[in-house]
């Protein structure tokens, strides 16, 4: 049966120029767009419902590629310290940083982890987004890793989104392993991710290559393991100094290489080879104050294709909207609203 959609604005992306269709209408039929076009120009035919959208905008679903939206507790209290001029570096140095919401996320129980990611993924889905990729990186260990992803996948099958879940049990050094991060990296590539993908709970590996996370190197011990598992990669790169983490994606045929405010020309060129999506994160980017922009001249001048997603997470970039961040690509990095 069909349904009829009406009283709306219809975003069209015709000939690679955006543009809209203005008292707009559209016919369903089951999970397929049987017809576009204005109201007056609705075909008469016999509808099974008549839905009225009172004005709203309708437009391809959206898609978050970036986020961490499983976690426990908040970090309102180094929001504070951060605008009494404490850096983000050294929250972390303080034990404060990912820590603290490793902390937080180890001691939440399933069922808490779930009733909170649900109540931000939700969000994200009232905003347009009906893909999402979510990321593990709170947990640190098998059991609490494997918590967090079975907690991405029954959002899966909560939600009516597509939900693509990513190990990053390489985001932090667990208190475990304090100053062993060569020995964590071995115990990642050798039991936790061989047996979360085994466990069918991981779509793609993540790290974060940073002076304050893993060193490439200890990434590229990460991606040779997901090589081997089959499984797509992606990385942290350059968010913070410049270690050459996003050449080292390109290389190994990464899907994105993310933030990439510190990325050098070098880095660009090998990404445009590669075909590696620039993932450009704005809220992490003005949450922390950033001042070094990515560059987006030379990404642009390369050909490396552009995506932005909200990086939802306790610490740098507590968003819950992607048209938020749509429209800080374009305040704070220049994009237009067509590109
Ligand atoms: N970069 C980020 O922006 C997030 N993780 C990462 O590697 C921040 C995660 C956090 O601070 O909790
Ligand atoms: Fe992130």
């Amino acid at each position: 049966m069909k349904k009829l959609w009406k009283n709306c604005h219809i975003a069209t992306m015709q000939n690679g120029q955006y543009s809209s269709i203005e008292h707009a209408a559209m016919v369903t039929s089951g999970q397929h767009i049987h017809w576009i076009g204005t109201f007056d120009d609705v075909p008469a035919d016999a509808y099974s419902e008549t839905i009225d959208l009172n004005g709203a905008w309708v437009t391809p679903g959206l898609i978050d590629c970036h986020t961490h939206s499983v976690f426990g507790g908040n970090r309102s209290v180094e929001f504070e310290k951060r605008l009494q001029g404490v850096s983000y570096a050294e929250i972390a140095a303080s034990g404060g940083g990912i820590a603290s919401t490793v902390r937080a996320t180890r001691e939440a129980s399933e069922q808490q982890l779930l009733a909170s990611a649900l109540k931000r993924v939700r969000c994200l889905l009232k905003d347009g987004v009906t893909t999402i990729e979510i990321k593990s990186g709170y947990g640190l260990d098998y059991a609490n890793e494997r918590k967090m992803l079975r907690v991405i996948r029954q959002i899966a099958e909560t939600l009516p989104m597509t939900v693509r879940s990513t190990c990053l049990a390489a985001h932090a050094l667990p208190p475990e392993y304090q100053d062993q991060s060569d020995a964590y990296i071995e115990h990642i590539c050798n039991e936790m991710l061989p047996k979360l993908y085994q466990e069918g709970l991981v779509d793609a590996v993540d790290a974060f290559c940073e002076y304050l996370a893993f060193s490439p190197a200890q990434v590229e011990r990460v991606f040779k393991t997901a090589q081997s598992l089959n499984l797509p990669i992606k990385l942290h790169a350059e968010q913070l100094s410049s270690l050459g983490g996003s050449s080292l994606a390109a290389r190994y045929q990464a899907l994105s290489a993310d933030h990439l405010e510190f990325m050098t020309e070098e880095d660009v060129k090998a990404m445009a080879t590669a075909g590696t999506v620039a993932v450009l994160l704005p809220g992490a980017f003005y949450f922390l104050r950033e001042t070094q922009y990515p560059p987006l001249q030379s990404l642009q001048q390369h050909g490396v294709r552009i995506a932005l997603s909200s990086d939802l997470n306790p610490g740098t970039s507590p968003a819950l909207s992607l048209r938020l961040m749509m429209n800080m690509g374009s305040t704070l990095f220049r994009l237009t609203p067509e590109q």
